[in-house]
């Protein structure tokens, strides 16, 4: 979670100074859902992250080398600068499928990827992300359907932000929580406190359990708040700062090395050092990113489904 945020913060600063280029989605306030989903799943399960999983994408193994240079344009990114920012950022040898940009295609990519886990009777699970707005989308319901109708071992991670870029949850639905409506298409859902780590990695673990068993597939909804804009060029002024200002009481790294040091699991030494590692961990990257080359624009038609 330090890792996710420490990168995070590097992104919107590079981007501010104007050596980013593509743009950079903000995680602040999803660190805690993507590291604990994520560190639920076992290395041959496979993950569909989106833009605010940066944690997910840590946790199954992509770099911060990888994704800086990819964030950079570079040619060692992981789209080898087609896209600069987690757009795409496959890499199925890590169990990850590249966020499809058009919302909600991820999730019934999951399903297809769950169903072929299932045809060859393989104990893996497919774990998807999507947002309260993705939720909206018909789509998402009939992946649910079908999800329950075959008991696919799909887990769903719906990442209730309260907000879809600036569209605030109340003008998006009637109603606040996304767990009913799964449950009434059959797939049972439990809601999660997620700025708490060891709530959402409780959760998950137990959900992946039971789909992995052959339960059948199972959606978690995490509720937190997207701290900051919808990406980088998003000052988001459209949310109320009281709002804000409550959420940041509840900042989720803040709470859970808060709990560490309550419960005496760590002290502030061993924080202060898993920090300036996390930040040398960054600088490397950058350096890494920024030293390497761009792209060969004759490259541009490899690996594309259709040149
Ligand atoms: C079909 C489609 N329409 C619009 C967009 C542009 N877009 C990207 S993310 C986003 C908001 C998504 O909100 P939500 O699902 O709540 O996820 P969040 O960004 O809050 O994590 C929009 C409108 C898109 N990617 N795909
Ligand atoms: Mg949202």
């Amino acid at each position: 979670m330090r890792l996710t945020r420490t990168l995070d913060d590097q992104m919107i600063a590079l981007w501010k100074q104007g050596r980013g280029v593509g743009g950079t989605f903000n995680q602040r306030g999803h660190e805690a859902i993507s590291v604990g989903t994520g560190a639920a799943l076992a290395p041959d399960d496979v993950a569909t992250p989106l833009h605010r999983d940066l944690g997910c994408y840590l946790i199954r193994g992509m770099t911060p080398r990888r994704i800086v240079a990819n964030q950079l344009g570079r040619a060692a990114g992981v789209t080898g600068g087609r896209d600069a920012n987690l757009h795409g950022c496959g890499d199925l040898t890590l169990g990850i499928v590249g966020f499809i940009s058009h919302i909600p295609q991820s999730v019934s990519t999951a399903l297809g990827v769950a169903m072929s886990f299932a045809y060859r009777n393989e104990p893996r699970v497919a774990m998807t992300y999507i947002g309260d707005g993705g939720t909206t989308a018909g789509l998402f319901h009939e992946v649910l359907n079908m999800a329950a109708v075959h008991r696919a071992p799909l887990v769903v991670v719906v990442e209730n932000n309260q907000y879809a870029y600036s569209t605030p949850l109340h003008q998006q639905m009637a109603g606040q929580n996304i767990a009913p409506r799964s449950e009434a298409l059959g797939v049972p859902a439990e809601v999660v406190d997620g700025n708490d780590v060891d709530a959402v990695h409780t959760a998950a673990a137990a959900a992946v359990e039971r789909v992995r068993s052959g339960g059948g597939p199972r959606l978690l909804e995490a509720r937190t708040m997207r701290m900051l804009g919808h990406a980088i060029h998003d000052g988001a002024e459209y949310v109320p700062s009281g709002l804000l200002e409550k959420w940041k009481k509840r900042d989720p790294v803040v709470l859970y090395e808060r709990k560490l040091l309550d419960e005496g699991i760590v002290d502030q030494a061993y924080l202060d050092e898993s920090a300036r590692r996390c930040r040398e961990i960054t600088e490397d990257a950058v350096a890494f990113a920024e030293s390497s080359e761009w792209p060969d624009p004759a490259a541009v038609e490899e690996g594309v489904f259709a040149p």
